[in-house]
């Protein structure tokens, strides 16, 4: 059964990552498969919401490209706001799409220099495996290490998106799972941005996006599932939500809401 669930207790131990171990970690601690996308476009409406949705997730997913006023401090006082409540930083905006050596450059320097804050990032497999290969080789040199066990990043796979009439091909999954899958990259490599469960390796994680309990789309192409939906129907382990927390009246609220169903639907599909 492609949906057979494992519990999250005997992945943590086979999960070779050091960043994806620490988010299945944070996950049974806190019994959240939430992820809040921050798409918010100030330092301190990103600083506000992640102090307000900390404590009910195990991820938040950042979008510095929007933020009109970025400063590096404000980054440093996001990672204080992880420490405190216990969640993970994951960059999504530089969606690396490039060639290795670019992808390498974009990772590590420029203004935001994402390497030094982010735990999580993530990238389009269409360039190819070099694009897998430049940014862990900026993860590597960052910290100075040669040892591939030594990584302290984690990178997933755009394996699927949930845009209406995106171009993504069930053999274009496939090629992705199979990288993902590579041993070669079993160090660096934590799972999928995937719309279901792609892979059954245990040891990679798929994070779905286009989760709402409310909307079913926008205007410009989202598409939204209910968390129950994409977990237990789809079988992926970590819901991202946007709009739903972000532009209800209490984001606390609404976090605590979505925790709720995702731990819910989690433990029911341990059972299914
Ligand atoms: O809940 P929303 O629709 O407000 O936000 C969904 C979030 C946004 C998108 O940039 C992101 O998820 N997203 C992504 C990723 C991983 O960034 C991929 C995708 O296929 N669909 C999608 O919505 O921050």
């Amino acid at each position: 059964n492609h949906t057979k669930r494992i519990p999250f207790e005997k992945r943590l131990e086979l999960i070779p990552n050091k960043v994806g171990k620490r988010l299945v970690q944070i996950m049974l601690q806190k019994k959240t498969c939430l992820c809040v996308a921050a798409d918010v476009t100030t330092c301190s409406q990103l600083l506000q919401l992640a102090d307000h949705v900390g404590p009910f997730i195990c991820l938040l997913k950042t979008h510095v490209d929007i933020l009109t006023d970025f400063d590096k401090q404000s980054l440093v006082q996001l990672k204080a706001l992880a420490d405190k409540h216990n969640f993970l930083i994951f960059e999504v905006d530089r969606k690396f799409a490039d060639i290795g050596n670019t992808v390498k450059q974009q990772f590590s320097g420029g203004v935001y220099n994402i390497v030094s804050w982010a735990d999580i990032i993530n990238c389009h497999t269409l360039p190819g495996p070099g694009i897998i290969d430049g940014l862990k080789e900026a993860a590597i040199e960052y910290h100075g290490k040669k040892k591939e066990n030594e990584i302290y990043h984690g990178l997933l796979l755009l394996a699927e998106m949930s845009s209406e009439g995106n171009l993504i091909t069930p053999d274009y999954t496939r090629h992705s799972v199979a990288l993902a899958e590579h041993e070669k990259y079993k160090e660096f490599v934590i799972g999928f941005i995937s719309m279901g469960k792609v892979s059954s390796n245990p040891t990679l994680l798929h994070m779905t996006p286009g989760v709402s309990i409310q909307n079913k789309g926008d205007n410009l192409g989202q598409q939204y599932l209910t968390p129950e939906h994409v977990i237990c129907e789809k079988g992926t382990d970590v819901i991202i939500v946007g709009r739903g927390i972000y532009q209800s009246k209490d984001p606390a609220k609404s976090a605590k809401e979505y925790q709720d169903k995702s731990w819910e639907a989690y433990l029911k599909s341990l059972n299914n």
